[in-house]
């Protein structure tokens, strides 16, 4: 598994690890201007400035104290530091809860992979032999019911659906009720990425978690909040407006398999108090990960 993570995160890899490594190659002494082609390295790799400068100070700090002597312990350290930022938030994942049935409310904007990242937790619940429900609450996207039904259909998993242009939080108040009463284990609700306006979409979100909450007590248990890596710092600003408009409580970033700049990963969890729970790594509905720091930093810098 830990093989096909790396061979699936390959192209962030090649990107600014790769970059790192050729960075050090064949160099014997830390210079200043090391430093400043790390620095700039990890910036162009969309780790975001403050977390950069975090990494960088702590590293300069090390140096001064004499910690830090040549290249290859300054490479090790770096990782360390990566790692340390990941670290932070991390959080039990959302399998191990008690709650019958455990309601999931995916929200992000249009095309980030919210009904893929759907199916591929319905897989790994399925897996684990839960049994899941999805609800087809993304009523204003046509044919995006049908996306989630084909999923359904694939996964041998029921989809609670209205047609097109239903209201979403009916959809979402049938959809708990058809959960309940098949005794699910878990209930996944997918929402629109986009309405008219982005005020319309929070509305409608605070609208779906108002009936969850009634119905199913202390529902949503969880609700993700769905990025796409390949936008690199839009997915942080994308970030901070969901997270000021509904309580995300963890954060999927998908496509990792798609970018060279996996260090928006280390971006949003530096920046952001809410953990990244689990990453995507492509199409299929085996392609996600939960999100292990230690696993995926050396996945990125091993050979
Ligand atoms: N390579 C790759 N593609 C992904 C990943 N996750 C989703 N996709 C693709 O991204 C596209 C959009 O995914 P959707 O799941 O439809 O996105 P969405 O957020 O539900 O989109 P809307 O319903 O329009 O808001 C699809 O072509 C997916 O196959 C991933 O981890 N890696
Ligand atoms: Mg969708």
């Amino acid at each position: 598994m830990f093989k096909r993570l790396k061979e699936k995160i390959s192209r962030s890899r090649n990107g600014f690890i790769q970059q790192l490594d050729e960075l050090f190659l064949g160099k014997r002494e830390i210079s200043p201007e090391l430093i400043e082609e790390i620095e700039e390295i990890l910036v162009m790799a969309d780790m975001g400035i403050g977390t950069v400068q975090q990494v960088i100070d702590r590293l300069q700090q090390e140096m001064d104290r004499g910690e830090i002597s040549d290249p290859e312990a300054l490479r090790s350290r770096l990782k360390e530091h990566l790692k340390a930022i990941f670290k932070k938030e991390q959080k039990e994942l959302l399998t191990k809860s008690n709650v019958k049935p455990f309601v999931i409310l995916v929200v992000g904007v249009n095309g980030v992979g919210k009904t893929t990242t759907i199916a591929k937790l319905a897989y790994r619940y399925k897996q684990e032999g839960k049994q899941v429900v999805l609800v087809a609450a993304d009523t204003f996207r046509a044919a995006a019911v049908e996306q989630l039904e084909k999923w359904g259909q694939r996964l041998n998993v029921p989809v609670i659906s209205q047609k097109a242009g239903a209201d979403p939080s009916a959809v979402a108040f049938d959809g708990l009720e058809a959960a309940k009463s098949k005794g699910a284990d878990v209930a996944i609700v997918d929402t629109a990425g986009r309405l008219h306006t982005q005020v319309n979409l929070m509305k409608e979100l605070a609208k779906i978690r108002k009936v969850i909450s009634k119905k199913v007590e202390g529902a949503p248990h969880e609700t993700l909040l769905v990025l796409d890596a390949t936008t690199g710092q839009n997915a942080l600003s994308q970030a901070k407006t969901f997270c000021d408009a509904t309580d995300v409580t963890g954060i999927v970033l998908t496509k990792l398999d798609g970018t060279a700049k996996g260090g928006i990963v280390a971006s949003i969890a530096h920046e952001m108090k809410i953990p990244v729970k689990y990453i995507g790594i492509g199409e299929q509905m085996e392609d996600l990960r939960p999100f292990d720091p230690d696993q995926f930093v050396e996945a990125l810098f091993e050979e």
